[in-house]
């Protein structure tokens, strides 16, 4: 009986399957209070709790799942995002990068072998470049007038010039190990990356309107992880020069302590981190019983 959501509209998002940005894809919808059923190896997991269908996919397939519409958003690396938009022919060029997520950092880079005589970028004229990002590379070349032989490559780019493919390489960073390991030298960073939540051009106002509803959660979430609460005592007399070392908050809360009358409490929302810097100034300023807490969700 009652009421049957059949005809119900849905959003729809494509995220990672398996990989680097799988695991905090998943984590970031399930703080935002999406429930999903936990079939994790099918392409297709829908939400219970909120009109949402998650495409479980690789990463590379999330820029034609929103060129095409079968998905509205789609998250993924940045360098992803912009390579396709910089080799398709303007397939691409709808899709907008909607939200930092602050994950799966990396940064795209031309690293030569160790022993290269490297002087800037003048010293890759005419040489070979192995990379899986012609377009980001190509652009960047082209913009510093270099030219330079492109070999593209799929995976396993750091040992083409050990194997004589390539002279050089371009391609993604994130510790620096992997450079390391294989005797090459980071020498020019084209992009700087992480994980986006990128949209395509809505036209349907209602998943318009999930769509919103699903960022603005999101960007609680973001805004919860990075603020704490913090509670403390403070002399009535100092009690300015304590809001003034709380970092980022707005106007506290001050109550009165039951019989005191030379100290107050101070509650605080901290959209900063507070560390022990800040708590050991606060003390010094005469604050104690200093507690700080972690925020679950915060909307206002
Ligand atoms: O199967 P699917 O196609 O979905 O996955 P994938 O194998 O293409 O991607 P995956 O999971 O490896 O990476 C997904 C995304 O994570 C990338 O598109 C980047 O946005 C981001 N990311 C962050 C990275 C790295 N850090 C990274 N270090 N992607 C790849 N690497 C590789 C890099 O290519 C190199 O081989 O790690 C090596 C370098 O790492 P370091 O730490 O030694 O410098
Ligand atoms: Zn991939």
């Amino acid at each position: 009986m009652g009421h049957r959501m059949d005809s119900e509209k849905r959003l729809k998002i494509a995220i990672q399957k398996s990989g680097r940005l799988a695991d905090m894809s998943l984590q970031l919808l399930e703080k935002c209070g999406i429930q999903l059923s936990k079939s994790r190896d099918q392409l297709l997991c829908r939400s219970q709790n909120f009109p949402l269908d998650v495409f479980l996919v690789r990463d590379d397939d999330i820029p034609a799942f929103l060129a095409t519409d079968v998905c509205q958003l789609g998250v993924l690396g940045q360098n992803v995002l912009r390579e396709k938009q910089a080799v398709g022919n303007g397939k691409f060029a709808g899709l907008v990068e909607e939200l930092p997520l602050g994950y799966g950092r990396c940064r795209l880079s031309i690293a030569v072998p160790q022993g290269f005589a490297y002087d800037g970028l003048a010293s890759l004229q005419g040489k070979t470049i192995a990379t899986s990002y012609k377009g980001l590379l190509g652009a960047y070349l082209t913009a510093n007038n270099i030219s330079a032989d492109i070999v593209t490559m799929e995976g396993a780019v750091e040992v083409a010039p050990r194997t004589h493919l390539a002279d050089v390489i371009c391609d993604l960073v994130s510790t620096g190990n992997t450079l390391i390991s294989n005797g090459l030298v980071e020498t020019d960073v084209i992009l700087q990356s992480e994980a986006v939540l990128v949209k395509n051009q809505i036209a349907d106002a209602e998943i318009a309107q999930l769509c919103d509803k699903l960022m603005s959660r999101i960007k609680a979430v973001q805004r919860a992880a990075q603020s704490r609460y913090i509670m403390l005592n403070s002399p009535t007399d100092s009690l300015a020069a304590i809001k003034a070392v709380l970092p980022g908050s707005q106007s506290p809360t001050v109550m009165p302590l039951q019989g005191r009358d030379d100290m107050v409490a101070v509650h605080a929302v901290c959209e900063e981190g507070v560390f022990w810097d800040t708590m050991e100034e606060l003390k010094a300023n005469g604050a104690n019983s200093i507690l700080v807490v972690p925020i679950e969700k915060m909307l206002d």
